[in-house]
């Protein structure tokens, strides 16, 4: 028998979990500015989130993913990202969503069931959430297909789960990527878990990043909770995209200290020592450490962070709550650019039944 190929899988970090510098770091972490956004990010993602849940709590908001213990890979990601570059990410990745400037008012209306909450303001072409696990990843695949056609130096990123990697539609497009040699790097966001079913039940695979060597493109792994660390390796993949070197695959390692969503109840299928354990790999206060004592981060510094970064998201959930709700119709309105003749004859029978004065008929 003779060996036909041989395969590796990189690992990258650049801070150990304490905060405190495991390997030399890149160059654009001399600037202290750019960590300082990097971290003001994550700590606006943890206080979005924290306000979200509160909200379901109280039966103001629907049903919501919170990103605790997952921020670096969002805001990491994103942060690499140009500004002509497009986002497609799926449910948990409202750290590039504040990266990339969708204001919290429209992020809360998402999640409070208005469309208007994807219609970014901004006026850019990133694409929604993906609540479908997985489904979007052939959407990256075309944008990246249509940039491509365009002759344009850009690139798509696309952010899914570890779950969302056993399925047919991410494998596919990661090989009609590597195919095409298409401008666009899948990162998966691998906080251990779906649902409840843990990583080790999921796939055989050792690593999801080999995943990459099926399709024939590049594949490695990335400290998740090392915001320097995704900034820098999705970065590097997003610019060999750009220059026509084709698609990448960055698996992220991180863990969801929370339930999957507002509607589980994680203590049900895991132990809570194990997530007590992952409190110490902290991504938010692994850059704080690092800040401490490396760019004069002090506790003023912190505590007005906290505070504006609060007052930041309840003037925008304030907006949410008084923002008047869409009308039953609305929800025509959003799917198609023009209402099909069926659902327009839907849609006035929905205005219709409403000036009759209720919908149960
Ligand atoms: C196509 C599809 N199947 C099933 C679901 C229900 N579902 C929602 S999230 C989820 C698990 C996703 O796990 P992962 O991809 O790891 O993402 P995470 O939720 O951990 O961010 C499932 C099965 C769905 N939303 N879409
Ligand atoms: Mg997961």
């Amino acid at each position: 028998m003779t060996k036909v190929c041989e395969f590796e899988i990189h690992y990258t970090r650049f801070l150990d979990s304490e905060g405190h510098i495991a390997s030399p770091l890149p160059l654009f972490a001399d600037d202290s500015n750019a960590l300082k956004a990097l971290y003001r990010w994550m700590v606006l993602t943890r206080s979005f989130d924290a306000r979200a849940v509160a909200l379901q709590r109280t039966g103001r908001l629907g049903t919501f993913a919170s990103s605790l213990g997952q921020e670096a890979v969002s805001v990491g990601a994103a942060a690499a990202m140009n500004d002509d570059d497009v986002l497609v990410p799926s449910f948990r990745e409202q750290g590039a969503l504040i990266v990339r400037g969708v204001p919290y008012k429209q992020q809360f209306l998402y999640w409070g069931g208005d469309e208007r909450g994807s219609v970014y303001e901004n006026n850019c072409q990133d694409f929604p959430n993906s609540i479908p696990v997985g489904s979007h990843a052939p959407h990256a695949a075309g944008a990246a297909m249509a940039m491509k056609l365009r002759g344009e130096k850009r690139a798509v990123l696309c952010l899914f789960g570890d779950g969302a990697t056993s399925k047919g539609d991410v494998y596919e497009a990661m090989n009609i990527a590597g195919i095409w040699k298409l401008p666009v790097v899948f990162v998966i966001n691998n906080n251990q878990w779906a649902i409840s079913i843990s990583r080790d039940k999921q796939t055989a695979a050792e690593t999801l990043a080999q995943k990459a060597i099926a399709v024939g493109i590049g594949g490695e792994q990335v400290d998740g909770n090392d915001v320097i660390a995704v900034r820098h390796v999705v970065g590097k993949a997003l610019e060999r995209a750009r220059s026509g070197k084709g698609p990448h695959l960055v698996e992220a390692l991180t863990y969801r200290l929370t339930d999957h969503t507002t509607a589980d109840d994680a203590s049900r299928y895991r132990d809570e020592n194990t997530v007590a354990a992952h409190w110490k790999e902290d991504p938010v206060a692994r850059l704080r450490t690092y800040l401490n004592e490396n760019a004069g981060w002090g506790k003023n510094d912190e505590e007005h962070l906290l505070e504006t970064a609060a007052a930041e998201i309840e003037e925008a959930a304030q907006a949410y709550l008084n923002e008047p709700p869409q009308p039953p119709q609305s929800m025509f309105d959003f799917l198609f650019a023009t209402v099909p003749p069926e659902l327009s004859r839907q849609r006035d029978e929905v205005i219709r039944r409403v000036a009759e004065g209720g919908d149960n008929g």
